[in-house]
C-alpha cells in the first residue's frame, strides 16, 4: 500500500513547514518496499508506538535527517568530497529549465520543466536509497512517476531503453573542469524498468524544493538500483534503440554494469554489497535483494543471469 499525498490537497502550512519539525513525525518504510505507512502525528517520544510501528512494518526505519541528507552528496560535477556539493552546488542557476526531448518519440523538442511536470499529480513517496559504496538513506522525495511523463511523450515502437543527460556548464560546475568522468554525466533504463511504477521523476525532498545538491531541478530516483543510477540536474531524455552509454558503465565498465541493481550477491571489486551502513546507524545491516524492492521489480530480469548482467 502507498499512500498518495496529492500536492494539491495539502495544507498550505505543509509548505512552509520547518524541515526539521517535519522530520519529527514518524515515518516508516516496510521491507516489503514502496510500500510506506506514515504514522499518524502521533507523540514522537512514545516509545511503545515506535515499537508497534517497527512491529507492524517489518524492517521499518526513520527517515535520513534532511541534514544528512543534503550535506553528504555525491555530486561529481561540484566536487569529489562528499560536503562538496553542499559548499559548491549553490552557484547553480536553475531557472528557467528546459528538457530536450530526443529520439525515439512522436514530437521530439524542447520542453520546461513546468510544463513537463504539470499534467501529472505530485506524489510524495518515502524510499531506501543504497548507493554502491555501501552506504544508505531513506528520503521522502517529491516528484511524478516516469512512466506518466514517458507515456506522454508518446515513444515509438522502437522505443527500447530510455537515455537522461546532465547540465554541462563548467562555468557553475567547478567538478566538470576536471575529467574525473566523461562529462557530462549520462544514465540510462531500459523501456520496461522505466515503465515500472517506482521510478520518480524527482522536483522535491522532506517536502520543499530538491536542494542544488541533490540535483535541482529535476532528478532521477530508481529505488531498487544502485544511487548512481539516479541522474541528477537532467537536461535531457532521449529514447533509444540501443542500450545507451552510461557515465559510470564507460568509466569503469568491471565496477558499474549498466543494470546496477541493488544485488548483495554480486560484490563490486573493491568493496562487498552484502551490507550496508545506513547513514545515522552505528551498525551495519544486510542488504536486500532489489534493495528491498523485488516484489515489484523482479519480474523484469526474470531469466536474465544478474551475475552477468550487473
Ligand atoms: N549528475 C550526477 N548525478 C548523480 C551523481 C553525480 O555525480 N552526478 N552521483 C550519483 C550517486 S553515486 C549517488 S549515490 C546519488 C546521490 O544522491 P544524493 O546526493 O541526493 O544522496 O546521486 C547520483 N546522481
Ligand atoms: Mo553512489
Amino acid at each position: 500500500m502507498l499512500i498518495r499525498r496529492n500536492r494539491h490537497a495539502e495544507s498550505p502550512e505543509r509548505e512552509v513547514t520547518d524541515p526539521g519539525l517535519y522530520l519529527r513525525r514518524r515515518e516508516f518504510v516496510t521491507g516489503a518496499g514502496a510500500a510506506l505507512v506514515l504514522a499518524a502525528c502521533g507523540p514522537a517520544d512514545d516509545p511503545m508506538a515506535e515499537a508497534k510501528a517497527e512491529a507492524t512494518t517489518g524492517a521499518g526505519v526513520e527517515t535520513t535527517p534532511f541534514e544528512k541528507a543534503t550535506h553528504y552528496n555525491n555530486y561529481y560535477e561540484f566536487g569529489t568530497d562528499k560536503e562538496d556539493p553542499s559548499e559548491n552546488a549553490g552557484q547553480l542557476v536553475t531557472r528557467p529549465w528546459s528538457v530536450a526531448i530526443e529520439g525515439e518519440v512522436a514530437k521530439p523538442g524542447t520542453i520546461d520543466l513546468e510544463d513537463l511536470i504539470k499534467p501529472s499529480a505530485v506524489e510524495e513517496r518515502i524510499y531506501r536509497m543504497r548507493c554502491v559504496e555501501a552506504w544508505s538513506m531513506v528520503i521522502p522525495w517529491r516528484g511524478v512517476p516516469l512512466k506518466d511523463v514517458l507515456a506522454r511523450l508518446e515513444p515509438t515502437s522502437r522505443a527500447r531503453y530510455v537515455a537522461f543527460t546532465t547540465l554541462l556548464r563548467p562555468e557553475q560546475m567547478p567538478g566538470q573542469r576536471r575529467r574525473v568522468l566523461e562529462w557530462p554525466y549520462r544514465e540510462g533504463l531500459r523501456m520496461d524498468e522505466a515503465m515500472n511504477t517506482l521510478p520518480l521523476l524527482v522536483t522535491g525532498m522532506y517536502g520543499r524544493d530538491l536542494p542544488n545538491q541533490n540535483g535541482a531541478p529535476l532528478r532521477l530516483v530508481v529505488p531498487w538500483k544502485y544511487g548512481f543510477k539516479g541522474i541528477k540536474s537532467i537536461v535531457s531524455i532521449r529514447l533509444t534503440e540501443t542500450q545507451p552509454e552510461t557515465a559510470w558503465n564507460v568509466a569503469a565498465p568491471d565496477e558499474y554494469g549498466f543494470y546496477a541493481n541493488v544485488n548483495p550477491e554480486v560484490d563490486h571489486p573493491r568493496w562487498s554489497q552484502k551490507r550496508e551502513r545506513r547513514i545515522g546507524e552505528f551498525s551495519k545491516r544486510p542488504t536486500l535483494m532489489f534493495n528491498g524492492y523485488g516484489d515489484q521489480v523482479a519480474a523484469l530480469y526474470a531469466g536474465m543471469d544478474l551475475q552477468k548482467n550487473f
